[in-house]
């Protein structure tokens, strides 16, 4: 019985055709089952289709994942960073389908548009596991679970801040990528709560500069703009730049309220420049590892597992600070 990795090596090396490389291939066929890397298991072998490191964030999880996912895990990773296109992900994906990995794990850039492959994993037998982000597929069997947050809860979170500290605040929101499942639930969770609030949004997709360039526009548009939501840190920290750089103060003239939790917005929250973060933690490789492992086993695991967050405030602690590895 060819295991799955020796027959896509197979299948991989025909087109190649190197006397090395068939040796090699045919070793590995011929090897005992169950010799693999990492020991006497076979490695589960993970196709992985992440976003570019559009920011700290984005990096971090991606070294947290990396690190949980080694050969000495009893993993063989192939690791693809694919640009925040929807178009070269689905490339990938379907490359990871034709190298018959045991397992599919992606974090998909925006929410619609993956049925066609999706649909093409499941009926090649490739289980899908969801990254951080979200997707509307109703196809049935689609994927199997999605390891993230609830970004649905961020929003909300964040809503009910501004409700208690900035009652009647006007407030521009600073959209992620727009159509991401990120920027989409955040901002439904936000406007359940103070949508009545909201005097303008754009988007800033997720980067510094974006957040920067597009809340400076914003302040010229509506001038009234006290507060700004910001759907991630990297955006937030260039909305506090716009707005110094508009003569206001930042904290005072404008507050900023934001989601991730990474070191450099908690520094500037506890020097008044940002005024409260909703915690996304990227940090789950090996929540993602476990997840993977019992997926390739067959076994079932939970139809969604929620990587949990808190919020941060002025009372922040120069230890929490410190602690923050991204
Ligand atoms: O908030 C942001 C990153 O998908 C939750 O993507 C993630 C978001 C995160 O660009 O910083």
């Amino acid at each position: 019985m060819l295991r799955r990795g020796a027959r896509g090596a197979l299948g991989a090396l025909g087109g190649r055709g190197s006397r090395v490389a068939a040796v090699l291939a045919l070793a590995v066929v011929l090897a005992p089952a169950g010799c693999g890397a990492g020991g006497d298991a076979d490695p589960v072998r993970v196709g992985f289709s992440q976003l570019s490191a559009e920011g700290s964030w984005r990096a971090a999880n991606t070294a947290s994942i990396r690190s949980a996912l080694t050969p000495a895990d009893g993993f063989e990773l192939t690791f693809s960073d694919d640009q925040r296109k929807q178009e070269g992900q689905i490339a990938v994906l379907r490359g990871f389908i034709a190298a018959d990995v045991d397992v599919i794990a992606f974090s998909p850039v925006v929410q619609d548009g993956w049925d066609q492959v999706l649909r093409e994993a499941r009926d090649a037998g490739v289980p899908v596991v969801l990254v951080d982000r979200s997707t509307t597929s109703r196809l049935d069997g689609a994927y199997v679970t999605r390891v993230g947050a609830d970004f649905r809860a961020e929003g909300e979170r964040a809503g009910r801040w501004v409700r208690e500290h900035a009652p009647g605040a006007r407030v521009f929101e600073l959209q992620g990528t727009l159509g991401s499942g990120a920027q989409v639930a955040r901002q439904q969770g936000f406007r359940a709560v103070v949508g009545d609030q909201v005097v303008g949004e754009a988007t800033g997709a997720f980067t510094r500069a974006g957040g920067r360039d597009v809340t400076a526009a914003a302040l010229e548009a509506w001038p009234e703009v006290d507060l700004v939501f910001a759907h991630n840190d990297d955006m937030a920290l260039g909305a506090v730049e716009a707005v110094r750089a508009a003569g206001l103060r930042p904290g005072v003239d404008v507050r900023v309220v934001s989601v991730d939790g990474t070191r450099e917005a908690l520094r500037a929250l506890a020097d008044g420049e940002i005024a409260h973060v909703v915690e996304c933690d990227p940090l789950f490789g090996e929540q993602l590892a476990a997840v993977l492992r019992r997926v390739a086993a067959g076994e079932r695991v939970p139809d969604r597992v929620v990587v949990p967050g808190r919020g941060f405030d002025r009372s922040v602690t120069e230890a929490e600070i410190e602690a923050r590895t991204y």
